[in-house]
């Protein structure tokens, strides 16, 4: 009896445990457009074989929070298990007359709209479940704007390790530098997502960030 009761604590104990260990979350958040899901599916082609979800040059292609999980990632010579979220753009305005311009109709572009502002609130909720987030940014854009401010204050505020990737640098107005020093207290990495370059970097940082967790 006393041997059982020991066995079952024991067993609870050894369950929270990996169930801690086990999967780490990790999100991928950011401004809509900047290469969150390219680096999400290229990452799950990888180890999986399988995607996670379209990408468009239409912004908030994502409006649903996509998940992959029992990612095993491999890198050199280690195994991480990670679940990968991808989520909807951030944005402070979204507006449908914005996506008239891509030859989109008025109805689906109203619907656009108002699924990508329920994206926002949904990606938002999601960021008290995460274990560490990667914070994508188009390279070639300014750096210094609220949304990016906001979802790293977030963060940041939720002590949530933070990785910052400076994406599309196989474009010649990429700027990693500017990103830098727009948040020079986190880690920023150059990758592109598309052409999938200089992932090393990036599977580097992200095993050492979990290990810390
Ligand atoms: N040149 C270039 N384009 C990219 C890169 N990553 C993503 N894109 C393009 O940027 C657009 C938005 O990509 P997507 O992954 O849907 O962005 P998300 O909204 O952040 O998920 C698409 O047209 C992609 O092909 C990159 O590394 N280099
Ligand atoms: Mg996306």
């Amino acid at each position: 009896m006393v041997i059982k009761i020991f066995t079952n604590i024991f067993k609870k104990i050894f369950a929270g445990f990996f169930k801690e260990k086990g999967e780490i979350k990790l999100g991928f958040y950011g401004p809509p457009n900047a290469g969150k899901t390219s680096l999400a599916n290229r990452i799950c082609k990888d180890f999986t074989g399988e995607e996670i979800g379209s990408v468009s040059k239409i912004p908030h292609e994502t409006r649903n929070v996509q998940f992959k999980e029992k990612v095993e990632i491999e890198y050199k010579g280690k195994k991480m298990t990670f679940k990968l979220v991808d989520t909807p753009g951030i944005a402070t305005r979204i507006d449908y007359e914005d996506f008239l311009k891509f030859k989109m109709k008025k109805k689906e572009s109203r619907k656009r709209a108002k699924e990508a502002t329920q994206g926002v609130v949904d990606a938002i909720k999601w960021l008290d479940d995460m274990d560490l987030v990667v914070v994508v940014l188009d390279a070639t854009e300014n750096p210094y704007n609220q949304v990016n401010i906001t979802i790293i204050g977030n963060l940041v505020a939720r002590k949530i390790p933070v990785l910052i990737l400076a994406n599309k640098i196989d474009l010649k107005k990429s700027d990693i530098k500017k990103i830098e020093s727009a948040f020079p207290e986190y880690e920023t990495i150059g990758i592109s997502a598309k052409y999938g370059k200089n992932l090393e970097d990036f599977y580097e940082a992200v095993f050492r960030l979990s290990k810390s967790i």
